[in-house]
């Protein structure tokens, strides 16, 4: 149903005063990433009129965003794909064992036009606030393209990597030449053939993109502040034959995956389903049979130890070895040096890349050591560090993102008693199940953050998701409930329960500094944002905290 009328914005965002569209709506989905495309799909199948809004002019979210060259999804396509629908599984085509960005924002957009999903997204529309009215028990949602929507339920299928960050760094508007920027890559690409390029970052996205942007530019600086953790993914085509005996098998390849922590039955392209965790320990083993383990097991050498993750000093023999690797793949020694992580092995997301270390073999890579030489600033022409300036025609950030609460916090969002989500998220994103928060009737947030999310294959913790809201949104249609609210002492008892299980580990010490502890945004509360329980421990928490009249939260 859509009527018209002049509603301005509220105060502070971006006045839409023209004349707007009102879409009376039972729910509205924002974004048209995996989750959103997902929630959409599933709601309007259970008979909701529901739409979604969509920043990008397309589907993908993620996939649609950072199309960096390089790009590529650290575990197996077959696992990394919807399991909802048996004939999509079968009807597509993995060609690698782990997808690149063109071919995943193809099976995106492919997903999309199988369920006719489009007919119901409003592209280019962003949403700049958001009020719940409690006199209707419904949210106001207001956009930048002028279209509103009266829902009576909110989903923000917002992502947990899609707030992207601008570096901090003096001088920058200053730079006459391209900025790209890993999470907002053009479009219409960008080729980087016999340029000179400055690359800041090496996260997941600068130890992807810098092998392939290497094999074009005519010179790459790469700006590190912290080494990358990452080890060779072992990505290939897939065999003939493999896909077949895959999809003949899927059902099975299903039910293993939902049953390990993580949703995912490897990592790369290591096996982590049934894993025994390894009996020796890396202190009490002497340094030539330590030697002996990486001639043996290369890359997984550092952490084939019972003690590397769990004691500090075992994490740094533990990192010995990984430099005795990187020595033996990199010829410069110095270089070399400057590779190797000076922070815990476990702090920061594991990277997986192609060609990384051997790209600094190359003559027209050079590696720039920022903790040594920080920047001072951008100039027009380059980059001064307190060691010299360095010159190049490109600057080219892969500098992350505002993790997990980035996205919400962007947009105005106004509760019980107007209150804002970002001011309640101030010293630390509290919520029940990462799926509501208390003082927000109706609002559910798909991996948000409480869940396991970032820690787990992210299109089987969006279906569980999905899944969980779509059953719930049905059950209170059929009790002729309108209200859902996460209650204070459940939250409150889920926040703590979720630190519990995170107490005393190393990724959430002081040692450690991730975007996992909002560590990489100044001023932002340190928490450790996502769920530690794993996936199977959550999907049974949740299913009986439903079983159970949706204990913990309140319904009117
Ligand atoms: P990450 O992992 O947050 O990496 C960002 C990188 O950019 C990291 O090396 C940062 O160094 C560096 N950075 C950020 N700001 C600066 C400034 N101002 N100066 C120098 N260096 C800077 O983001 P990604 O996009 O690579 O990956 C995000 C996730 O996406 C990844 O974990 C996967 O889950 C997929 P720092 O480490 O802060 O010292």
């Amino acid at each position: 149903m859509t009527a018209t009328n002049t509603v301005a914005a509220a105060d502070g965002v971006n006045a839409v005063k023209a004349e707007n569209k009102t879409t009376r709506l039972d729910a509205l989905v924002i974004g048209a990433g995996v989750g959103g495309l997902y929630m959409l799909h599933k709601l309007r199948e259970q008979g909701f009129n529901v739409r979604a809004v969509e920043m990008g002019d397309g589907v993908g979210g993620t996939w649609y965003w950072n199309r960096y060259p390089g790009a590529r999804v650290d575990v197996e396509s077959l696992e990394y794909s919807f399991s909802f629908s048996k004939e999509i599984e079968q009807e597509w085509d993995w060609t690698e064992i782990m997808a690149s960005q063109p071919e995943l924002e193809r099976y995106i957009n492919f997903v999309a036009d199988r369920l006719d999903l489009r007919r119901d997204i409003e592209f280019q529309t962003k949403v700049i606030s958001m009020t719940f009215d409690e006199a209707t028990d419904r949210w106001l949602v207001v956009t930048d393209s002028g279209a509103q929507f009266d829902a009576q339920f909110v989903i923000a299928a917002t992502g947990c990597l899609s707030a992207p960050l601008t570096p901090q760094i003096e001088g920058l508007d200053s730079f006459t030449g391209p900025v790209l920027y890993t999470n907002r890559f053009p479009k219409e690409g960008f080729d980087f053939t016999g340029l000179r390029v400055g690359l800041i970052g090496t996260g997941s996205s600068g130890v992807q993109t810098i092998p392939v942007v290497a094999e074009q530019a005519s010179e790459l600086f790469v700006f590190q502040r912290s080494a990358a953790y990452t080890r060779p993914a072992g990505n290939r085509p897939l065999a003939p034959g493999e896909l077949d005996e895959a999809k003949a098998d899927y059902e099975n390849i299903r039910y293993r995956q939902r049953q390990t922590f993580a949703g995912t039955l490897r990592f790369g392209a290591v096996s982590v389903e049934g894993v025994t965790p390894p009996d020796r320990r890396i202190l009490q083993t002497p340094l030539e049979q330590r030697i002996a383990v990486v001639d043996e097991l290369g890359w997984g050498a550092p952490q084939a130890w019972a003690d590397v993750l769990v004691d500090l000093d075992a994490n740094k023999a533990g990192t010995e070895l990984y430099a005795e690797l990187i020595r033996r793949n990199v010829k410069d020694a110095q270089t070399a040096e400057a590779l190797v992580p000076h922070y815990p092995m476990g702090c920061k997301r594991q990277i997986i890349d192609t060609g990384y270390f051997e790209t600094f073999n190359k003559d027209h890579v050079t590696l720039v050591d920022l903790r040594k030489t920080p920047i001072e600033r951008i100039t027009p022409n380059g980059l001064q560090t307190t060691d010299g300036h360095y010159e190049f025609d490109v600057l080219y950030c892969a500098t992350g993102f505002d993790a997990m609460t980035g996205a919400l916090n962007r947009i105005d969002i106004r509760g019980r008693d107007g209150k804002l989500l970002r001011d309640e998220w101030r010293d630390g994103p509290g919520s029940y199940l990462g799926l509501q928060v208390a003082g927000f009737p109706n609002l559910f947030t798909i991996t948000g953050p409480g869940s396991p999310s970032v820690l787990a294959n992210m299109i089987m913790a969006v279906e569980q998701h999905v899944d969980w809201i779509a059953d719930c949104l049905t059950s209170l249609r059929d009790s002729g409930s309108r209200v859902i609210e996460a209650q204070a002492e459940a939250q409150q008892a889920w926040i703590e329960h979720a630190a519990a299980l995170v107490e005393g580990e190393l990724r959430a010490s002081e040692s450690c500094n991730s975007w996992y502890l909002g560590a990489n945004i100044p001023g932002k509360v340190r928490i450790y944002m996502p769920y530690m329980g794993g996936l199977p421990a959550y999907r049974e928490r949740c299913d009986s905290i439903a079983a159970a009249g949706y204990a913990g939260f309140a319904i009117a």
